[in-house]
């Protein structure tokens, strides 16, 4: 398999684990990791979900030599149709990503690219090793950011510095990416997995239902108007109203203890 799964208490981790490609995705890699999504998803005991990558590299993007996209070289080759990989397995995945009931951490070993630069960045938080990077590669090789890319950049970081990044496909070191905003925190190589353990920990010990609400209010709040958005916080609240986990916060807070949450 090229992708491992561990779990430490609440905590599941799922490594992308290609090391000598720098985990860059197969097909079958793909179904791995939206297996592992899906695994996550209806495990109630996994309250917060790790991605991170084997080896230098957090994931390069598709690989270029897979068979199913592989130009042939020779004049009079025809050309494939990548579509269907986006289709068939990257589309599954990035929605899956996004509709998770729990929230989920990038922990970024390495350089990021293309598709592996829009993985990391659909995940809710995003820590990354100093000596990590992001590069946007579709445009050396002729296509736009995909896997979300042209969704999540402007969101992230403003269209002007979108499309420098998806234009120019520079490296964009980790702390820069933090500087400018893409990015949660960079932090030193040798501490990035204890940090991005313990902000997954802590993560797990909150409210996840109300985390995984939060994450889909503001993506829905992006197409709407004000007043819609208000509308939708009333519709949400309401029902995080009725859940446990907003009973045991409020009492936890007015008796001064510390909340157990359990809802997801
Ligand atoms: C790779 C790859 C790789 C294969 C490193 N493939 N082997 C969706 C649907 C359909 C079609 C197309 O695309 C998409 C979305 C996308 O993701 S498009 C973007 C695809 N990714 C790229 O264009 C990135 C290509 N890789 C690179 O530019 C470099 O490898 C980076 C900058 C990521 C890292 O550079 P270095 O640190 O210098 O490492 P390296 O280049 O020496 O790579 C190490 C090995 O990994 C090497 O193999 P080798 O056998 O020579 O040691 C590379 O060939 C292999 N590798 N990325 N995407």
């Amino acid at each position: 398999p090229n992708i491992e799964i561990s779990q430490d208490g609440a905590v599941r981790t799922v490594t992308l684990s290609r090391p000598a490609a720098l985990n860059a995705f197969t097909a079958p890699m793909l179904v791995q990791l939206r297996e592992a999504l899906e695994a996550a998803a209806a495990d109630a005991t996994v309250r917060c979900l790790v991605i991170t990558g084997a080896g230098r590299g957090f994931c390069a993007g598709q690989d270029l030599s897979d068979p199913l996209i592989k130009p042939g070289f020779e004049p009079g080759d025809k050309p494939k149709d990548i579509g269907h990989l986006l289709d068939n397995y990257y589309i599954p995945m990035a929605k899956l990503l996004r509709q998770l009931p729990i929230p989920v951490l990038a922990a970024v070993n390495g350089v990021a690219a293309g598709a592996g630069a829009s993985l990391a960045l659909s995940c809710d938080l995003v820590v990354a090793g100093s000596s990590a990077s992001f590069i946007q590669a579709f445009s050396k090789i002729g296509l736009i950011p995909d896997c979300g890319g042209t969704w999540l950049l402007p969101r992230l970081v403003g269209r002007a510095r979108a499309l420098q990044l998806a234009l120019l496909g520079e490296k964009l070191p980790a702390a820069e990416a933090q500087q400018i905003g893409l990015i949660y925190r960079c932090v030193p190589d040798a501490e990035l997995a204890a940090t991005a353990q313990a902000l997954a920990a802590r993560l797990a010990a909150m409210p996840v239902r109300a985390l995984a609400a939060t994450r889909k209010a503001m993506d829905d709040a992006l197409l709407m108007n004000h007043e819609q958005a208000l509308q939708a916080e009333s519709v949400t609240q309401s029902q995080l109203g009725f859940g446990a986990d907003y009973l045991e916060g409020a009492a936890a807070f007015l008796q001064k203890r510390t909340p157990s949450f359990s809802d997801r």
